[in-house]
């Protein structure tokens, strides 16, 4: 793939330029933590790839000084990562985030951390999870812990991080921790994140935070055919991956006929509806990829790694015609154009203003002309989305680093900076050196 030889547009001041982390996913020190429930999935054979384990992974927990100091030279205006709530649960566990947090504010990049990337302490997975009513409830404590702790420096939030694909990729289909395959009785799960989102919504407004989000993952649903069983198909499938965690967010409200398979009946989950719907400052998305789905085909097939059920009622197919990553996820850069565009159709004033939470692509190499391309093509196709209407006020790169890419073990690189996961060492690529050329430009 080629970069366009044209400048990228200006964005406009203001806008929040960052890059992106997960705590799982980068910190290691698993022996300074509560266990999580990709402590005890990763331990079970055969769920990870390689075989690896997060218990090092770029060993952030100790290394944070340098990995700040990579940020800071990179010029973004902000640094998204996540707390590890089995670390907070764990004595001493907050410090390590004061630190952090000073040593980002010392450097001049803004603390955006969320509050949840899909590391469930294991003891509350034990008592039941995320089918449990009161892992929501639980989970405001912890968001109100963090806020008091950090409140005073951190002024922009995150609560979840893609509950729809920890929904699907974690307990509907089992590709993740914990490993259940409930598919649709995976239900509560979704609805019980979007419960702990609005909680926490109203339990960090009431400890004074202000300016909160959630990062939702979103891609367009592109329809195998005209053909009306293809069309049904892919309307499901846009219902699940998309309508599922924005309506009940944006509106307050279900997709039809969703609201009734929601624990509790219809006036639990009415009131429920109400918290989940309490606005939020911005509205985060993650994109990666647009989706092709059609009718279901009756067997079992691989997507992507997974094994789909044949009893689905639609089948995911290939994106032909783009070239894709290393990971096989088709490159289609006017799709966040279609996304972004279609949101503000259909949400119209209830949406508020939209960051890019997360972007990115696996390629091997130091040389990552590929990487260069897809960000140089995603940022093109952002300002024409903002072009068209849809206020969209920042963009975060995922990732800052080669991490734990989770049932992929190390094999998937999605950083801007190389990481050697035999010595630790951090090489930034040649897409580190070309943003912050573009970060310059910006300014
Ligand atoms: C995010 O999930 C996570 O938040 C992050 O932790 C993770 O490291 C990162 O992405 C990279 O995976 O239909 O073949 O094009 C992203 C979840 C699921 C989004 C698969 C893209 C498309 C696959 N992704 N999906 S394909």
């Amino acid at each position: 793939m080629a970069t366009n030889a044209t400048p990228l547009p200006s964005f406009p001041p203001g806008f929040l330029w960052g890059v992106s982390t997960s705590a799982h996913q980068i910190e290691g020190a698993a022996d300074r933590r509560a266990p999580s429930v990709w402590d005890a999935f990763t331990a079970e054979p055969g769920r990870v790839k390689d075989g690896s384990t997060a218990a090092v992974a770029c060993d952030h927990y100790h290394r944070y000084p340098e990995d700040v100091a990579l940020l800071r030279d990179l010029g973004v205006d902000a640094y998204r990562f996540s707390v590890s709530w089995p670390r907070v649960d764990s004595p001493g566990g907050l410090d390590f985030y004061d630190r952090l947090v000073d040593e980002l504010c010392a450097a001049g990049v803004r603390p955006v951390p969320t509050l949840f990337h899909w590391d469930l302490p294991l003891s509350l997975q034990e008592a039941g999870g995320w089918l449990r009513r009161d892992t929501a409830e639980r989970f405001a404590g912890y968001a109100a812990r963090v806020a008091a702790r950090l409140g005073d420096r951190v002024t922009k939030w995150i609560t979840l991080n893609e509950p729809a694909e920890h929904t699907l990729l974690g307990h509907a289909l089992g590709a993740h921790a914990p490993g259940s395959r409930l598919l649709f009785d995976a239900l509560p799960v979704a609805h019980h994140q979007l419960l702990a989102h609005g909680l926490a919504v109203r339990a960090l407004r009431a400890a004074g935070v202000t300016d909160l989000g959630i990062a939702n993952s979103h891609g367009p649903t592109w329809p195998a055919s005209q053909d009306p069983a293809d069309l049904e198909a892919a309307g499901f499938y846009d219902l699940l991956l998309n309508r599922l965690f924005a309506d009940p967010v944006l509106l307050g409200r279900y997709p039809e006929g969703i609201g009734e398979l929601m624990p509790g009946g219809p006036e639990a989950v009415a009131a429920d509806l109400e918290v989940i719907g309490e606005p939020v400052d911005w509205y985060g998305i993650n994109y990666y990829a647009p989706t092709r789905v059609g009718a279901p085909q009756g067997s079992e097939i691989e997507f992507g790694g997974l094994t789909m059920p044949a009893e689905l009622p639609f089948s995911v197919r290939e994106v032909d015609d783009y070239p894709v990553t290393d990971f096989g996820w088709p490159v289609v850069p006017e799709a966040l154009t279609e996304l972004l565009v279609d949101f503000r159709g259909r949400y119209g004033d209830r949406l508020p203003p939209v960051v890019i939470t997360e972007n990115g692509c696996s390629y091997e190499g130091l040389d990552d002309q590929d990487r260069i391309a897809y960000l140089d093509g995603h940022l093109r196709a952002l300002h024409e989305a903002s072009e068209r209407g849809v206020d969209v006020r920042g963009y975060f790169v995922w990732s800052l680093l080669d991490n734990f890419e989770w049932a992929e073990g190390y094999a998937r690189r999605f950083g801007l900076v190389h990481v050697d996961f035999d010595t630790l060492e951090r090489t930034p690529k040649a897409s580190y050196h070309w943003l912050r050329e573009v970060l310059r430009g910006q300014r």
